[in-house]
């Protein structure tokens, strides 16, 4: 059975098997949560990224996938890469942002890991709005979570996303 559980706060300070980074195909870093992941990570994240681009994914890591690597210095066993979809008012790109969650959720029961923490993936700079998200989130767990991972916990940035998260939850 997974538990989901929801914390208003910063993803890096997380005790967990697993953080899952809202990165980006380069996988060589950025701003928001992905910034904030390798900071307090260390260099060694970043250095199995590069090996990665090295070898798998010459390319980048695509969108709705995930890979995991290492989680340096965080209070984790592994952080898993994901890649989001930019938002789009012209386009559906609601199964990709699916895809996020259950590759990630996927790769976690792989390597074992029985804690997860999420962040709300392209709800920053991709620019998702945090409802839609939200629910696209939580759903997609509901729906693709292996029982072998006991908690999914998903760390919201600020009050309004705990908020609309929280709604979500209970709706
Ligand atoms: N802990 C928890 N949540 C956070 C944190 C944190 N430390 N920092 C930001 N958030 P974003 P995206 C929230 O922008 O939209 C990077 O440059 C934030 O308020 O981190 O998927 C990557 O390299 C928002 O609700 O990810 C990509 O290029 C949510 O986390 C791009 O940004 C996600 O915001 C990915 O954009």
């Amino acid at each position: 059975m997974t538990t989901i559980t929801l914390v208003q706060g910063d993803i890096t300070r997380q005790s967990v098997d697993a953080v899952v980074n809202a990165a980006n195909s380069s996988l060589l870093g950025g701003g928001g949560v992905d910034g904030a992941i390798h900071r307090r990570g260390g260099p060694a994240i970043l250095a199995e990224c590069r090996k990665l681009r090295a070898s798998r994914y010459g390319k980048g890591l695509p969108t709705g996938r995930a890979v995991a690597t290492t989680a340096g210095e965080l209070d984790a066993r592994w952080v898993i890469h994901t890649v989001g979809p930019v938002f789009s008012r012209a386009e559906d790109r609601s199964a990709l942002l699916a895809s996020c969650y259950r590759q990630s959720l996927r790769v976690a029961a792989e390597l074992g890991a029985r804690t997860v923490a999420f962040p709300a993936i392209s709800t920053g700079i991709f620019g998702w709005p945090m409802e839609d998200g939200a629910r696209i989130a939580v759903r997609t767990v509901r729906e693709s979570a292996d029982p072998s991972v006991e908690e999914v916990r998903f760390v919201l940035f600020d009050k309004e996303a705990y908020n609309v998260f929280a709604e979500v939850l209970e709706a």
